[in-house]
């Protein structure tokens, strides 16, 4: 059976992305969590991978581990390639979205860390401002020309990657467009992200680094 390793729910974005794809599409697969506050982090996730990071899958013989190699291959090998838009000028739009998140927006995820049970106020520099106004002008640009509720229309790995990046706007009380907010509830009404959110809610342990800002 498939099985991927991941990191404490409410706090590891990078995990959530392979797993809302897997979670969305209803494929069996094994969850192994490791706790990202307990200690010998590295160690423990050198038993899964060389880059001792997570997420990992684990097919057979094969490990994989970075979220967007992940995506790639769970929708080619598992999805019928459902993962991305099937037009091509489409499909590489939202290539390009995905690679925009994966390479980019340092500033938006140092300064306001993934805490999804969490409501907490932060002071916004200029670069993580210009950080979330490029996320959101991407957003109003997916719904003016594929007309929504999923940045592509219909659900794709580009909602995985901006799923953690919605839910750190829920928790630093980011001022939303229009858009912003309707995208931002058609994830939370999503079966699988509510399913990751219950989880997140209920974990009780803490990452000091992750705890930017002030509780409100
Ligand atoms: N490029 C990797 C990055 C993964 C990553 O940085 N994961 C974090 C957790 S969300 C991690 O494993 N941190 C462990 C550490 O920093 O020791 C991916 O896309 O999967």
């Amino acid at each position: 059976m498939l099985k991927l390793v991941i990191g404490t729910k409410n706090y590891s974005s990078w995990s959530l992305r392979p797993w809302l794809l897997m979670a969305h599409h209803q494929l069996d697969f094994e969850e192994a969590l490791e706790s990202l506050a307990e200690p010998n982090l590295s160690s423990r996730l050198k038993k899964h991978s060389p880059s001792a990071r997570v997420p990992v899958l684990i097919d057979k013989e094969l490990h994989i581990w970075d979220s967007l190699a992940i995506c790639e291959y769970i929708s080619e090998q598992y999805l019928n390639n459902l993962g991305w838009p099937s037009d091509t000028k489409k499909r590489a739009h939202a290539r390009s979205l995905v690679c925009e998140m994966h390479a980019g927006f340092t500033d938006l995820r140092n300064n306001l860390p993934m805490n999804c049970r969490a409501k907490r106020r932060v002071t916004i520099d200029h670069a993580t401002q210009q950080d979330i106004d490029r996320v959101q002008e991407m957003w109003s640009y997916c719904y003016a020309n594929y007309g929504g509720p999923y940045l592509m229309g219909n659900f794709s790995i580009v909602d995985c990657f901006y799923a953690p990046v919605a839910m750190r706007f829920i928790t630093y009380q980011v001022p939303l467009t229009d858009t912003s907010r309707q995208f931002i509830n058609a994830l939370l009404n999503n079966p699988a992200m509510k399913q990751w959110l219950d989880a997140a809610y209920a974990d009780d342990e803490v990452v000091p680094e992750d705890e930017s800002g002030v509780a409100i």
